[in-house]
């Protein structure tokens, strides 16, 4: 039995791009994984990095919760918890600080990416975000991980971290393995195809929200950029607008681009457009009224209390043994 660890960040609504990168991955794991178990948290504790509004924030946390479940999640094969309600994360993360290098976390993209907008307050969390994450994953001993493209390099520093952390104390972190989905593992902004579709951005053209309405889906695919070539084939260096939304609809109904370029290969980008928004909307508004139905109901907080209450026990006993290697406290 394999242990399956992922997380969320309440920072805005819920994207298509963390859909398709990362709760359809999970959900998809799951049914594959019947062996397995599966832990995922709302990364709240991430949230706070960059400042956020503490009413808007609690909800977004429940959204997510109701999110995953409405997208298939199986709630009783899932450990599902807030990351604040489990304080092992935090004591953690604390550790693993003292177990990463600086030029280490100067590396790391996300963080320099964030620095290059030139925003003037950042968050000395902000930086050590990895450390946070790190601990997110080793404390409940995670085999897999799955992931999107973009967090790969977040990764990569838990498996140093906790490689460094077992030479030095002596084997006691498992060291975790990515799974990045082949498709849909980063999904590009609809009006800015070179970036990736955030859920903080600041064009909301750019993006597609899971609680878009019809109309609203089709009129941002519709406005999608692409390119004046007017041919439909893959090409992300020359057509790479066309290129991401070719992804989308190959993530989106389990298929490879190849067979989507074969379908619309004597097509138009209107027609291919059209289509693709249709695409969009059979997936999301099924979803969205489930949703509906979970956000109002007792059960939702009856998952999270459960939820916690496992993670906790867990994290509880692993955190004590963890203290016991570095010599924290008493005996
Ligand atoms: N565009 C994307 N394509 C594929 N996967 C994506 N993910 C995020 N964006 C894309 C995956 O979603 C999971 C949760 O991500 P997160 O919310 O913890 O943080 P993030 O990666 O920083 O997501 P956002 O939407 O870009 O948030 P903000 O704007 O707050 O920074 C991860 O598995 C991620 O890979």
């Amino acid at each position: 039995m394999k242990k399956i660890v992922s997380g969320i960040k309440p920072t805005g609504s819920l994207t298509l791009g963390n859909y398709l990168g990362a709760i359809k991955q999970f959900v998809k794991l799951q049914e594959e994984r019947k062996e397995d178990e599966f832990y995922l948290f709302i990364a709240d504790l991430h949230a706070i990095t960059t400042r956020q509004t503490p009413h808007e924030l609690r909800n977004r946390t429940l959204d997510i919760a109701a999110m995953y479940i409405a997208s298939g999640l199986d709630k009783d094969r899932t450990t599902m918890f807030i990351q604040s309600e489990v304080l092992q994360h935090a004591e953690l993360g604390y550790i693993l600080q003292s177990n990463v290098y600086m030029g280490e976390l100067e590396r790391m993209t996300q963080y320099k990416d964030k620095v290059a907008k030139g925003e003037e307050s950042i968050a000395s969390s902000l930086f050590t975000y990895p450390a946070l994450m790190a601990a997110d994953i080793l404390l409940y001993d995670a085999d897999y991980v799955p992931v999107g493209d973009d967090q790969k390099q977040h990764l990569e520093l838990t498996r140093d971290i906790a490689n460094r952390f077992n030479h030095y104390y002596n084997d006691f972190f498992t060291v975790p393995e990515p799974i990045i989905p082949e498709v849909g593992a980063r999904i590009m902004d609809l009006q800015d195809p070179y970036k990736k579709m955030s859920k903080s951005s600041d064009n909301p053209k750019g993006y597609i929200t899971m609680f878009d309405e019809e109309n609203m889906i089709k009129k941002k695919i519709r406005s999608a950029k692409t390119d004046s070539l007017g041919v439909i084939k893959y090409d992300p260096i020359n057509q790479t607008g066309l290129a991401n939304l070719l992804n989308i609809y190959a993530s989106a109904t389990d298929t490879n681009v190849e067979e989507i370029v074969l379908k619309y290969k004597v097509s138009n980008y209107k027609t291919f457009k059209e289509d693709l928004g249709q695409v969009l909307v059979d997936l999301l508004i099924p979803i969205q009224e489930r949703y509906q139905d979970l956000i109002k109901s007792d059960s939702l907080q009856e998952i999270l209390n459960q939820g916690r209450d496992r993670a906790s026990d867990y994290a509880f006993k692993k955190m004590r043994k963890c203290k016991r290697k570095v010599g924290l406290g008493r005996k």
